[in-house]
């Protein structure tokens, strides 16, 4: 992994940002001094601190036992189930370094995690959301036969299952991680055709979930809902569930994230913060009425993960009884909030300001000269939580990151006068389909293979829901027959990608405007007439 260079270390350390502690300690300090308080809740199963953290030694000693080592990778995909952090933690505590793969990836994706991470284990569910993932492993196990085993959660079907790694004791690991070195593999939103793995230390993502619960205010009465799925990086750390551990209070998992599911669960379980993508927010605020649900111990809502328009923004605080709080932030690092003490406005109108005294932003133009205060530009950056670098990509980090270390977030924003980010656009090839980043090049890369398709470009429109959709402009070769549009949308889904990334539309075009100097303009084709 690319690490953060010596002096930029020995500052961050200096400075307490990393404090040398493994993010297991999340856990671990709570077993000690509260044993038999609640850390998760999965309907009705609740997990104290000291049953999560005993569970998390036993998986460890298991994962060891079967033979994985420090520094081994594994896919990681569960649904949000308590046990997710039973395996996450056993893990990092083992130095196990999980893949954090989605519900919702397929075989393409997972098959890549699989192959490129060289993992040496696929974690899944037997069944979730009425999909078989012991199907999908199986299929995954022929395409990558490296892959050693797949451990099943559930009826195991013709593999391991995890009750089997619960059995091997609980001897600490002899060689155990150090906070420096790579605790995980993030994935990346994705702009390119292959997706990116984004290697998180334990001191710089401890950190950011430290000072995040700070920012948010959360305390051992804190009870977070988790509605998104677990894995991905804003309910696992902004602050989300590892914030609320850190703070020693009590996670909700929500097997789904539909108002009827969470808007009980809040009543229930007394929830009293969540984080949410714009899309959902609205769809509970608009079903909270209707509802009869008991909300009052709702607190605050975070919403973030794509942009939410100011129009929506002064729309959810109300219908749900509770404050607002924005978040920008990214798997790759640097998070922005907006702060309780933030004016009204300042709440409805940005997407906040950073973490860390030490997040440096820049905001440049197309040559990376930085823009004059309050001009709209790229956003750079560099911090104590922000990656150096992709994992294994020599040659994309060389454009993703500038020399000199800063992440070049393919976001276009602007900064006001009281430090506060506004995201204005995406300079990226990518669409943000109501917070699910689908990279536009991964899409055309599978449409290309089929034998009518000559030409492709996958760009987003706007949409009313879910803020963007993805379109697909398809050149048909002449002479290789007529697919409908349903046929290519078919066609991606076999090619074995997530449901989320097949193109909302196609269209048929005989040519794609082109820029000055030959290339598709992706912005012309985003304002093509329907
Ligand atoms: C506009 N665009 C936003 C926002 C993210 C906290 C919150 C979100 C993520 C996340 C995260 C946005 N307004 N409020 O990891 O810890 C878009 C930007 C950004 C990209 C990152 C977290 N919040 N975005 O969404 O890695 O384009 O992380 O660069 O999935 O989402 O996507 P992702």
């Amino acid at each position: 992994m690319t690490l953060w260079p010596e002096e930029f270390a020995d500052r961050y350390r200096a400075a307490g940002h990393w404090t040398g502690e493994t993010l297991d300690t999340v856990i671990r300090r709570h077993a000690g001094t509260h044993p038999g308080r609640i850390a998760v809740t999965d309907g009705d199963r609740h997990w104290s601190y000291a049953e999560l953290d005993r569970r998390a030694d036993a998986l460890a000693a298991g994962l060891l036992a079967r033979g994985l080592r420090k520094g081994d990778r594994v896919v990681l995909q569960l649904p949000n189930v308590a046990e997710f952090f039973e395996v996450f933690f056993g893990a990092l505590r083992a130095g196990v370094v999980p893949v954090m793969a989605l519900p919702a990836h397929r075989r393409a994706e997972i098959s890549y995690f699989c192959e490129f991470a060289e993992a040496r284990a696929l974690i899944v569910a037997d069944r979730h959301a009425g999909f078989d993932h012991r199907e999908l492993a199986l299929e995954v196990t022929r395409a990558v036969p490296a892959l050693g085993e797949v451990i099943v959660l559930g009826d195991p079907g013709p593999f391991t299952p995890l009750e089997e790694l619960r059995q091997a004791g609980s001897t600490p690991p002899a060689d155990p991680p150090t906070a420096d070195g790579l605790a995980f593999l993030q994935l990346s939103g994705g702009s390119t055709g292959l997706p990116k793995l984004i290697p998180r230390s334990h001191d710089d993502y401890l950190y950011s979930v430290r000072e995040s619960a700070v920012i948010c205010g959360l305390t051992p009465r804190s009870v977070y809902l988790c509605a998104l799925p677990a894995a991905h990086n804003f309910p696992l750390s902004s602050p989300g569930t590892l914030g609320t551990f850190h703070a020693g209070g009590r996670v909700v998992l929500a097997p789904d994230p539909s108002p009827a599911t969470a808007l009980a669960l809040i009543e229930r379980e007394r929830v009293t913060l969540t984080g949410l993508v714009p899309p959902l927010a609205l769809a509970w605020a608009q079903a909270a009425p209707a509802a009869g649900r008991d909300l009052s111990s709702l607190e605050l809502l975070q919403v973030g993960g794509a942009k939410l328009s100011e129009e929506a923004a002064r729309r959810l605080g109300p219908a749900l009884g509770c404050r607002l709080q924005q978040v920008f932030g990214m798997a790759e690092g640097l998070v922005n909030y907006t702060r309780a003490d933030d004016p009204e406005e300042t709440v409805l109108t940005t997407q906040g300001r950073p973490i860390s005294p030490d997040d440096e932003v820049r905001i440049v133009d197309d040559e990376d000269q930085d823009l004059p205060e309050g001009a709209t530009g790229h956003l750079l950056t560099r911090g104590p939580y922000t990656v150096r670098g992709y994992w294994r990509a020599p040659e994309h980090n060389a454009v993703a990151f500038t020399a000199d270390g800063f992440y070049r977030t393919g976001d276009v924003v602007r900064r006001t006068p009281t430090g506060h980010l506004v995201v204005e656009g995406r300079a990226k090839d990518q669409i943000n389909r109501g917070g699910e980043k689908v990279a536009a090049e991964e899409v055309e890369n599978v449409l290309l293979r089929h034998p009518a398709v000559h030409d492709v470009s996958v760009v987003a429109t706007p949409d009313e829901y879910l803020g963007e959709r993805s379109c697909a402009y398809v050149i048909l070769r002449p002479g290789a027959g007529r697919p409908r549009p349903a046929d290519l949308k078919s066609f991606v889904r076999a090619g074995g990608l997530a449901d989320y990334k097949v193109p909302d539309r196609v269209e048929f075009v005989t040519a794609f405007p082109q820029t000055g100097i030959g290339k598709v303009s992706k912005k012309d084709l985003r304002s093509a007439p329907r």
